[in-house]
């Protein structure tokens, strides 16, 4: 990464720091990755962006900035990208899933705040991670109250606009979604001085649909009985499609997907026969947060699908690309996301029925829910979904981890146990 040092130290970043992370993401990435045995072909793309991931992506924004083009920075798959992008914007993910930027964000957050939010707040105040520091204006919602907080102390820092995500599902929750997607449009509007019409918006409606399609294409090839990829691989693709160009995103999942599907029918699986299939549902997992795929995948076990929001809460369902005028595809959008099921919604029974239909599809063996530390959302909701697989004989283990490794060993021993007794 050392070719960017001069860019970096134009963001503003602190390099001695900074150069710490630089330090560790190879080894950890190698010992994740790099040891996985006979992965498709069609990772090197996804391993080339790992290799400079604060080198190569950063530069191209930098150069879109240069083009008069504007940074959005967001945290949640419910703020519409589409909006965004037929204003000729572009959307970065900034969740922080890494534990180095943890202790920044304590330093003006309460230590009983998520990892997630910690680490979001940190990797911006502490100056060390330049996707950070290249968006122009942050987008925060009001999903959590960690987070509502948290934009309260990002926005001091940096221009951020806020979407009120409804509580419920009501009609007229929905219309309130898509007034306030409306209103994100006008303020888009105005920060990158460009006009958003009915034809700019069908067409990033459709850029992001193809996107969607292509990533289900991925996933779809996890419900083989010969598993085609890991879910450590997989999982990569979609934290790298939260800050990716979404059309070169589709383009290099299209490509996985046509060798995921020849492998499927040449009989090629990167598991041995038998192995138990897991799927993960709860919070989401930010990169570089691989480390309960990595534990479960050298435990017996395979992952072969995420409910989550770095899972299928972002690909699934598409936006209705036949609606003709702003009014109605803000609506169209609307719908679409509120399709999203998320435990900050009350009741929450969407999220209950695709764990279910999920499971079938992937013909999982079992279940292990997931919840970030101090996430209260998805600890309560676990309670929920913990009993509903319960009730339909899915076998489910719960568990609660952060960014550190002070469990990996502790979470080791229940998840071979648990895989054990799948058996
Ligand atoms: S749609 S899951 S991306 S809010 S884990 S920060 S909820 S305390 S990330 Fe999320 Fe949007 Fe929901 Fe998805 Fe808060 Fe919980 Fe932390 Fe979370």
């Amino acid at each position: 990464m050392a070719n960017y040092v001069e860019m970096w130290k134009e963001l503003g970043m602190d390099l001695e720091t900074h150069d710490q992370l630089c330090q560790v993401l190879p080894t950890a990435f190698g010992d994740t990755y790099l040891s996985q045995e006979n992965r498709p072909e069609g990772m090197d793309f996804w391993d080339m962006v790992v290799a400079d991931i604060h080198g190569i992506r950063p530069a191209e924004l930098i150069e879109a900035q240069k083009n008069g083009q504007k940074i959005f920075g967001t945290f949640c798959v419910y703020v519409p990208d589409e909006v965004v992008i037929a204003a000729n914007g572009i959307v970065t993910g900034l969740c922080g899933g890494s534990q180095f930027w943890v202790p920044d964000g304590e330093k003006v957050l309460p230590k009983s705040t998520c990892p997630l939010i910690k680490a979001s707040v940190g990797a911006r105040l502490g100056r060390t991670c330049p996707f950070f520091r290249i968006a122009d204006m942050y987008v925060g919602e009001t999903t959590c109250d960690g987070k509502k907080k948290a934009w309260e102390i990002l926005g001091k820092d940096i221009p951020m606009h806020i979407m009120d995500v409804p509580q419920m599902k009501r009609s007229k929750d929905i219309e309130k979604w898509a007034e306030e997607i409306k209103e994100f449009a006008v303020v888009v509007e105005e920060f990158t001085g460009n006009k958003i019409t009915p034809e700019k918006l069908q067409q990033a409606i459709h850029i992001i649909n193809e996107k969607r399609k292509a990533m289900a294409r991925v996933y779809n090839a996890r419900k083989a009985e010969n598993l085609p990829i890991s879910g450590k691989d997989v999982l990569l693709m979609t934290q790298i499609a939260f800050f990716d160009d979404p059309e070169r995103c589709a383009q290099m999942a299209n490509r996985l997907a046509d060798e995921l599907e020849q492998r499927i029918s040449d009989g090629v699986s990167v598991f041995p026969e038998g192995t138990k299939r897991i799927m993960i549902t709860g919070t989401p997992m930010a990169i570089p947060n691989w480390k309960l795929h990595h534990i479960i995948e050298t435990s017996g076990a395979a992952v072969v699908c995420e409910e989550s929001c770095t899972g299928t809460r972002y690909f699934e369902n598409l936006v209705d690309e036949t609606k003709k005028t702003l009014e109605e595809q803000y609506m169209a959008l609307a719908e679409r996301y509120m399709g999203i099921n998320c435990a900050c919604f009350t009741p929450n029974n969407g999220r209950i029925e695709d764990i279910l239909r999920l499971a079938k599809e992937y013909n999982v063996d079992g279940v292990i829910d997931v919840n970030l530390k101090f996430c209260c959302l998805y600890d309560t909701e676990g309670y929920t979904v913990e009993n509903a697989l319960k009730e339909n004989g899915i076998p489910v283990l719960g568990i609660e981890t952060d960014y550190t490794d002070a469990d990996a060993e502790q979470l080791r021993t229940r998840i071979e146990a648990f895989v054990e007794m799948l058996g």
